[in-house]
């Protein structure tokens, strides 16, 4: 049996921060595609060249051609454009749109046997308009924002208690936007809920509300910092633990935008959910007990979800 191989669609930030980490990972080879010429060849040179000092043997090519995609086990799509300050994540919705018909075209005509996972914002409406223009299995098309979104909550939480981020297990649900529902009841550090710790006293419910607050804008106090482009370390390495879970068939329970079809009485459009993702992809998901507020919370974000996916058949036509 030879390597697995990633293809990465999207050379930029999160792109090549993700090819050193699959390398270094050894998760198989790497393919960096881009539609800027020079870069993925560039960036898989560079990268290539910590092999020796890294001790990994992945092989890692650019390319600007999809049909150096076929045959891909996992492809983590970042193409498109990112979010500048001042730009919401519904401003990319036209550019990006475009993106996916031609990333989704591409699969479909050159892997469509891949696990295929969207980072791409704004992410609920285009992993949908993706799974649409590749027309793979919705099992094999997936989005990244709750692995993201609960990394950013655990680092808040862990910080607030001063404790271990390694015992500290949080959960976001919902809509990758403003819209999402951090769920401090299922968050808990060690398998004690948040909300028992604050009635211990070892916080109040003021600094959890505001952690909650901070990890909804988590995107946009990174991006206000920058000052150009959003966050990629972390994106980059909750899209690797999403590939690691399919690779290794590891049943992984993880929130991602997954399609809907009934659960949570949704139906029709990709959210974030928990998930089990194994093999077969996207295996299940598992439909938590939601309190009225939580509730209330996701209808919000599924209405903002649902307004995208109208624009962009608005923009669309064939979707
Ligand atoms: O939680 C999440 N889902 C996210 C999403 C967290 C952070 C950032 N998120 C979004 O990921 C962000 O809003 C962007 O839409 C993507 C990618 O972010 P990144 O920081 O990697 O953006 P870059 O550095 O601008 O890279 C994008 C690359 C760049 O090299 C372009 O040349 C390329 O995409 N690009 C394309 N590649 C292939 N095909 C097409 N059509 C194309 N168009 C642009």
């Amino acid at each position: 049996m030879g390597r697995k191989k990633i293809a990465l669609i999207g050379a930029g930030n999160i792109g090549g921060t993700l090819a050193l980490l699959a390398a270094q990972k050894e998760l198989g080879d790497v393919v960096l595609f881009d539609v800027v010429e020079g870069v993925p060849q560039g960036k898989a040179l560079d990268l290539s060249q910590v092999g020796p000092i890294a001790g990994f043997d992945a092989k890692i090519t650019g390319s600007n051609d999809y049909a150096d995609i076929a045959g891909a086990d996992v492809i983590i799509v970042t193409a498109g454009v990112a979010r500048k300050p001042g730009m919401s994540r519904d401003d990319l919705l036209g550019i990006n749109l475009k993106v996916m018909k031609a990333v989704g075209e591409g699969i479909k005509a050159n892997a469509p046997d891949a696990f295929v996972i969207c980072i791409t914002n704004p992410l609920d409406a285009m992993v949908w308009a993706l799974r649409e223009f590749s027309g793979l299995p919705h099992n094999k098309v997936v989005g990244m924002a709750g692995v993201l979104d609960s990394a950013r909550f655990s680092h808040f939480i862990a910080d607030e208690f001063d404790v271990s981020v390694k015992d500290v297990n949080t959960f976001v649900l919902g809509g990758h936007g403003d819209t999402m529902v951090p769920v401090v009841r299922y968050s808990t550090i060690n398998g004690i809920p948040v909300p028992d710790l604050v009635k211990m006293g070892l916080s109040s419910q003021d600094k959890i509300d505001a952690i909650v607050k901070r990890t909804r804008g988590g995107g946009g106090e990174i991006v206000a910092l920058l000052g150009t482009g959003s966050a990629f370390y972390a994106p980059a390495a909750s899209g690797i633990a999403m590939a690691e879970a399919y690779l290794g068939d590891q049943k992984r329970i993880l929130p991602c935008a997954a399609y809907v079809d009934g659960q949570y009485g949704l139906d029709g459009l990709y959210v974030g959910v928990p998930v089990m993702i194994g093999a077969g992809g996207v295996e299940k998901i598992v439909e938590i007990e939601l309190d009225d507020a939580d509730k209330a919370g996701l209808q919000v974000s599924v209405d903002a979800v649902k307004e995208l996916l109208d624009a962009c058949k608005a923009l669309d036509p064939s979707l």
